[in-house]
């Protein structure tokens, strides 16, 4: 088939998604047309099954908001057209559902019958889109895609809740490529990280509110009080300055890396002990999963997608939002002893082997049959 993926370009796990799945379709043989404002971060040239094209928005005084749905819809128009593309694949409804739609309607026009899937993929749903401005425009561009699918089961339930949503809605959940990452311990490198008995812990976020950053920090010093850790922060965002502060404040700054956007968070992984991802909300958490495939327990919230991705009590232990202090008990009983730790690590790794890529990319073939057959 020949896929045209709409995606955000950014380190943000919907990009990521995207990315990986437009990778793996291209080796399964499917042409995959890529059409964004910038070269998604993940994006690896490596087959000629893979194309970018990027939609430019000119820049004019009369515009306050440059109106990048129109220049991407007008792009989708364009490259359906110039490469025939099968089917249109929008990942995060705003805006890409809409113009996924406009472009559609504007190729209908020309009798051009072009498909589109739209994947939900978490705050377009529970956070943006649920507000009032975007709601009726979010709502119409759901209901018009052929087909919906959502990374979560509970965000199926939230869009239902929130949404006035006709269109069945079908789970997809994330998934993780598993022979990418590095197995033996060896590879790892640990020694330039941290001494033999001091455990490394990890975050990995965009640092929004979202994720609850200052939380890390508090879960993290209460686990230095019992025993020898290191922290490392990777990311960027709006929260990273109350961040530092607060490790500051709570006098555990020293023990904290602050590592900003990385390109090696896999090697970074390898060496850590446990994840922490403490968010008032999640679709399915991504960055757990990438945790779990490299071995690393998770201590998370119990909110949103979490729980289908965590397992309390196996791959690592969930707590209500804001409850850092259960956090801290529960870091320090997979921390505490060499055998619990290993046996967790273990656990990770088989709890993350449920969403292994070679089973869920076939889902996503089968969900782009379905709208072929529907449109
Ligand atoms: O986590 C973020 O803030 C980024 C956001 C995105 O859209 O890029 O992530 C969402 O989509 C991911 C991929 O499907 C999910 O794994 C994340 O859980 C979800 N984030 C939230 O729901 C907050």
């Amino acid at each position: 088939m020949k896929i045209g993926i709409v995606c955000y370009p950014t380190f943000g796990g919907s990009g990521v998604v995207a990315t990986e799945l437009g990778m793996a379709l291209s080796k399964r043989g499917h042409e995959i047309h890529f059409i964004t404002y910038k070269q998604p971060v993940r994006l690896e040239y490596l087959s000629n099954h893979i194309h970018y094209h990027q939609v430019n928005v000119p820049e004019y005084p009369l515009f306050h908001y440059q109106p990048y749905e129109l220049a991407l819809s007008s792009k989708l128009v364009d490259m359906v057209k110039l490469h025939q593309l099968d089917v249109l694949h929008v990942h995060y409804a705003i805006p890409h559902a809409y113009a996924g739609y406009m472009a559609k309607k504007m190729l209908k026009e020309e009798g051009i019958h072009i498909p589109m899937v739209t994947t939900l993929h978490g705050t377009d749903i529970t956070l943006v889109g649920n507000h009032p401005f975007y709601k009726p425009a979010v709502t119409f561009s759901i209901n018009k895609s052929d087909v919906v699918t959502s990374v979560s089961q509970s965000l199926k339930d939230d869009t239902l809740k929130y949404f006035d949503v006709k269109t069945e809605i079908q789970v997809v959940h994330n998934f993780i490529d598993s022979s990418k990452r590095k197995t033996t311990f060896e590879d790892c490198q640990r020694g330039i990280m941290a001494e033999e008995d001091e455990r490394i812990i990890t975050h990995v976020s965009n640092f929004r509110k979202v994720k609850r950053v200052d939380d890390v920090i508090r879960i993290f010093q209460k686990v230095t009080e019992k025993l020898k850790a290191k922290l490392i922060m990777v990311g960027e965002g709006p929260e990273i300055e109350n961040a530092k502060n607060l490790a500051r404040e709570l006098g555990v700054f020293e023990k904290v890396i602050f590592m900003g956007e990385s390109n090696e968070v896999n090697k970074i992984l390898c060496f850590s002990d446990l994840f922490l991802l403490p968010s008032e909300n999640e679709s399915f958490g991504l960055a757990a999963l990438e945790a779990m495939v490299n071995g690393v327990p998770v201590i998370s919230t119990n909110t949103g997608g979490l729980p289908e991705v965590n397992k309390h009590g196996f791959s690592g232990f969930l707590a209500d939002v804001g409850d850092t202090e259960k956090m801290a008990h529960y870091a320090l009983e997979i921390l505490t002893e060499d055998v619990e730790l290993k046996k967790f690590k273990e656990n990770a790794k088989k709890m993350a082997s449920k969403f292994d890529i070679e089973t869920i990319v076939p889902l996503y073939e089968e969900v782009y049959a379905k709208a072929l057959q529907k449109s």
